[in-house]
């Protein structure tokens, strides 16, 4: 097997600390061992038929939802790496109830939210998964309060996704770039292979659960028969896929020109997705890479979270198509 060579994510991150004069180096400590979590994480994601880590270990997360144990593995592994980085002052993951702090000896300057394995319900089928993170700066150095999690998205400093696929690739944008690294497993090592990716400006992909449509609100039927409307006879300008693995579904639609929809219905009048682990660092990377993301009120990166695992209506992709679906839902609302 060749071994790829080129820009190592080590090697961006320290470049682009150059840019950044007052750069005390945890931002760069922190992106860097966000890499190590996601190759440890990989490592059990690869393996996870033939070690018994299939399944779900009997427990249920703070959603009601039954805990994988892989899902378990990511928390643990993500957990343990942010916290020996001395970057960290805490974090708040999907999986738990609380904010895990870092003890004041070890506790540097960031605060992170997780879902540490994002489409965990597809795990036993092989399909793709990943971990997707949001960086905040703490806003007090002397203690970590619940404040410094309940941040609005527009707050980031940093974003990105792990996603375990049919390779292991790293997205991530400190809201400048959103550059993408694939692993290389043969040395370990994560390279540069999708330099400032940017969002197509037109919808190709249309990726929504058509199976709620009986639940949808009602502007949500119409808007997806007029984009579906774009084809005709002589020329197919859009086609539709649903993984139902975010992470996954995103990743495809940055790359090719997607729109993601998960409105709020009547099943989940307050939206299925979680706005902090989420909605919130997908949309930093859609607004870094030209798109745009809306909760179908307004923009995902203004919510102002009261709670940690609070969800929301996710319209997410190219900018005018987010406005027009966003339009169409306020008033609707009316
Ligand atoms: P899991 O992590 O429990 O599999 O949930 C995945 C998810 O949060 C998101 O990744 C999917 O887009 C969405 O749920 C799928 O939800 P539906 O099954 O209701 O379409």
């Amino acid at each position: 097997m060749s071994t790829m060579t080129g820009t190592t994510l080590t090697q961006h991150i320290q470049r682009k600390q150059l840019t950044h004069p007052d750069a005390t180096g945890q931002f760069s400590a922190l992106m860097t061992q966000i890499g190590v979590a996601g190759k440890l994480i990989q490592a059990q994601v690869r393996r996870a038929g033939l070690i018994e880590i299939w399944g779900a270990t009997g427990d249920t997360n703070i959603q009601g939802e039954s805990v994988q144990k892989l899902d378990r593995i990511a928390q643990d592994a993500f957990v343990e790496t942010l916290k020996n980085s001395g970057a960290v002052a805490a974090m708040a993951s999907e999986e738990e109830n609380s904010v895990i702090e870092v003890p004041a000896a070890q506790a540097g300057d960031y605060v992170v939210a997780f879902d540490p394995l994002d489409g965990s319900s597809n795990i036993d089928a092989n399909v793709s998964i990943g971990t997707i993170f949001a960086v905040y700066k703490r806003q007090d150095s002397s203690e970590v309060l619940r404040k410094d999690t309940l941040r609005p998205g527009n707050e980031q400093v940093a974003a990105g996704y792990i996603i375990y696929g049919s390779s292991t690739v790293l997205v991530y944008t400190d809201g400048s770039s959103v550059d993408g690294f694939t692993l290389d497993p043969s040395c370990g090592e994560f390279f540069l292979t999708r330099p400032n990716i940017r969002m197509p400006e037109k919808t190709k992909v249309l990726s929504i659960n058509e199976g709620n449509q009986a639940y949808w609100p009602s502007w949500v039927s119409p808007f997806i028969e007029t984009v579906k409307g774009r084809n005709d006879k002589d020329k197919r300008r859009v086609t539709a896929r649903h993984i139902g693995s975010l992470v996954a579904d995103f990743h495809r639609n940055l790359l090719y020109g997607g729109l993601f929809l998960y409105p709020t219905d009547e099943r989940s009048p307050k939206g299925k997705l979680r706005v902090l682990y989420e909605c919130n660092p997908l949309a930093f990377i859609a607004e870094a890479a030209g798109g745009a993301a809306s909760s179908g009120e307004g923009r995902i990166l203004d919510i102002e979270p009261t709670d940690l695992h609070q969800r929301s209506g996710l319209i997410i992709g190219p900018k005018a198509d987010v406005e027009l679906a966003q339009r169409l839902a306020l008033e609707s609302a009316e």
